[in-house]
């Protein structure tokens, strides 16, 4: 379990006001009573086939997040953010993209679920410096789970009940990588269905035993980040080599 000696040290009356807000099993899982937790049922944009599952807690300005995702293109990275802003709503999945045949691009739906305020990377930071960070993406369907630090902003954002979990990338023409002649909104040295939305949920007020079990053992996000620098410079080549494998695959989609 993630425990730190202050959560260990709990005072019995928290201890017990957790009970009862919670029941047994939400103590269970070491949440104190200010915790906020936010669940997201996560369905397809662009006719992309995903969907996901995703919870988060806040407390203070520590953040965990678990998200599960399926449908999600193979071997390809996804970015996955929350969004925040806008209407905090996901866009109509009929509403009429700049994409080609009317593919709804990241930005389209800025309206209806604002700006990347969180970057859900596997490692290093998840501010939205990051919201490309390609390599530290999870790759195809993912059971992902981090904790991090947000900003004050984003925490209370989230206290409140705004926000979105959105996933990206859609191989439109479903030839197994991303590639096209139409440039992503948000890179243009990427093709848009790197970036574009595969999926969206709002993030609601949830219940903990929503969380699956074992949902706190993995999620320290601290040590993580170190452990996994290594990989993390690894991985520093695989944004270009994954783009110019797009680009050489392009042929393909031409005859399509
Ligand atoms: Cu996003």
């Amino acid at each position: 379990m993630m425990r730190t000696k202050t959560k260990r040290m709990l005072p019995l009356l928290a201890a017990t006001a957790m009970l009862g807000t919670f029941g047994a099993s939400g103590a269970a899982l070491a949440e104190g009573p200010d915790t906020t937790t936010l669940e997201a049922n996560l369905t397809q944009l662009n006719d992309s086939g995903a969907s996901g599952t995703a919870w988060v807690t806040v407390e203070g300005n520590e953040v965990h997040v678990k998200l599960d995702s399926s449908g999600m293109l193979t071997d390809s990275p996804h970015a996955q953010h929350i969004h925040i802003g806008g209407k905090n709503q996901c866009p109509d999945p009929s509403m009429e993209g700049t994409g080609a045949d009317g593919a709804i691009r990241t930005m389209d739906a800025a309206g209806d679920y604002g700006a990347v305020q969180v970057s859900l990377t596997n490692d290093g930071d998840t501010s939205p410096d990051s919201a490309l960070a390609v390599d530290r993406f999870p790759t195809g369907d993912a059971s992902y789970e981090r904790t991090f630090e947000v900003s004050d902003e984003v925490a209370e954002n989230l206290r409140h009940g705004d926000g979105s979990a959105v996933l990206h990338g859609v191989d439109h023409n479903g030839n197994g990588t991303y590639d096209g002649d139409q440039m992503s909104d948000l890179d243009p040295s990427l093709p848009s269905e790197a970036t574009d939305p595969a999926a969206c949920g709002v993030l609601e007020m949830g219940q903990m035993e929503a969380m699956p079990e074992g949902g706190a053992e993995t999620g320290d996000g601290t040590t993580a980040g170190i452990e996994n620098s290594g990989a993390l410079l690894a991985g520093g080549g695989l944004l270009t080599a994954a783009a110019a494998g797009a680009f050489a695959l392009r042929k393909r989609h031409a005859q399509k």
